[in-house]
């Protein structure tokens, strides 16, 4: 399968589904043979980012450098999924201008804070809002949404499976697989 590299990334509110869809996307983009390779908090935050907290400051250097990793890897030829709340858009931003027009994917992954609250799979929302954690995304520190994502997906409204079809739908009508 002939294809470009790119990076497709991903943003949203934590609990949003960003992890869950960008695996499961990963997952489908193998079996048509896009040979990819997904960056989330697992592999990054707990290595080359474990110097980082969750300050603006953090969070800026944390995203600059998963751009510049990301870069890397479209150098390499290969195609990268990031699973990052990555809450400014100017850091956002930044990470576009490191790349060409056409190798960066904004997904907006869209979830209304009360159901990302409700979810709460890991408990820290609640944690959050006992003050245990500060800064945390939602509660006391901001998420701008993407002004001009390339695709938006809401979570609350579709299944997962019907997310990973609107991903995979839209970089088909690109062509950009
Ligand atoms: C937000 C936090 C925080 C604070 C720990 N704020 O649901 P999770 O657990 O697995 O995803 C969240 C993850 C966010 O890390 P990112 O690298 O994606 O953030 S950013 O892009 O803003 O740099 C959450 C956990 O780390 N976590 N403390 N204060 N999320």
């Amino acid at each position: 399968n002939k294809h470009h590299s790119f990076v497709l990334w991903f943003t949203g509110l934590s609990g949003s589904g960003k992890s869950t869809v960008a695996n499961a996307v990963a997952q489908k983009l193998y079996e048509i043979g896009v040979r990819n390779y997904v960056l989330d908090g697992d592999n990054i935050r707990h290595g080359l980012n474990k110097d980082l907290g969750f300050s603006e400051e953090d969070r800026k250097e944390n995203i600059r450098r998963i751009g510049e990793v990301s870069k890397l890897f479209v150098d390499g030829g290969q195609v990268v999924l990031t699973a990052f709340i990555s809450p400014f858009q100017a850091d956002r931003e930044l990470v576009r201008s490191l790349l060409n027009e056409d190798e960066f994917v904004e997904v907006f992954v869209k979830c209304p804070l009360e159901e990302c609250e409700k979810r709460d799979p890991k408990g820290l929302y609640e944690k959050a809002r006992q003050g245990k954690i500060p800064e945390f995304t939602g509660i006391s520190s901001p998420y701008e949404e993407p002004a001009n994502p390339e695709l938006v997906i809401e979570t609350n409204q579709h299944t997962i499976e019907e997310c990973v079809n609107q991903v995979i739908e839209y970089l088909r009508n690109r062509e950009a697989i």
